[in-house]
């Protein structure tokens, strides 16, 4: 009778050990759900937002381009147009790397910058105009 009650007693004893093991099991560890994810090489959007290229308007009127200097961030674009009463173009100062056609009155040109850029009109090279990169 002794042995049996013994027995049962190490079973009940053997079961809370088994049940407080599984309890560990689940409980939650300390690691945040955006440490996981970073650790398994994904960033949450939040922690790196996103930089949105913006488009700057430059405006070409009595002959000059307004503003004359315009400062941006790389990969931005450069909106120009010709408001003025004759036609002029944008071209990269002083060797027209890059430059647009002959723009009319009332055309637009459209740049991406990636570097800093001198640029003029190459049929009035008085006008001339900078982009900066921030
Ligand atoms: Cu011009």
């Amino acid at each position: 009778m002794k042995t049996i009650f013994s027995s049962a007693f190490s079973m009940v004893i053997l079961a809370l050990a088994l049940s407080a093991c599984s309890g560990d099991a689940n409980q939650p560890s300390n690691t945040t759900e955006a440490e996981s994810a970073a650790a398994n090489g994904f960033t949450p959007a939040a922690t790196v937002p996103a930089k949105p290229h913006k488009t700057d308007t430059v405006i070409i009127k009595a002959m000059a381009f307004s503003p004359a200097t315009i400062t941006v961030q790389k990969g931005d674009t450069i909106y120009w147009i010709n408001q003025d009463m004759v036609a002029h173009d944008i071209s990269q100062y002083p060797d027209r790397k890059w430059h647009s056609a002959l723009l009319q009155p009332g055309d637009h040109y459209v740049q991406t910058f990636d570097d800093s850029s001198s640029y003029f009109c190459s049929i009035h090279p008085t006008m001339l105009g900078k982009v900066l990169l921030q």
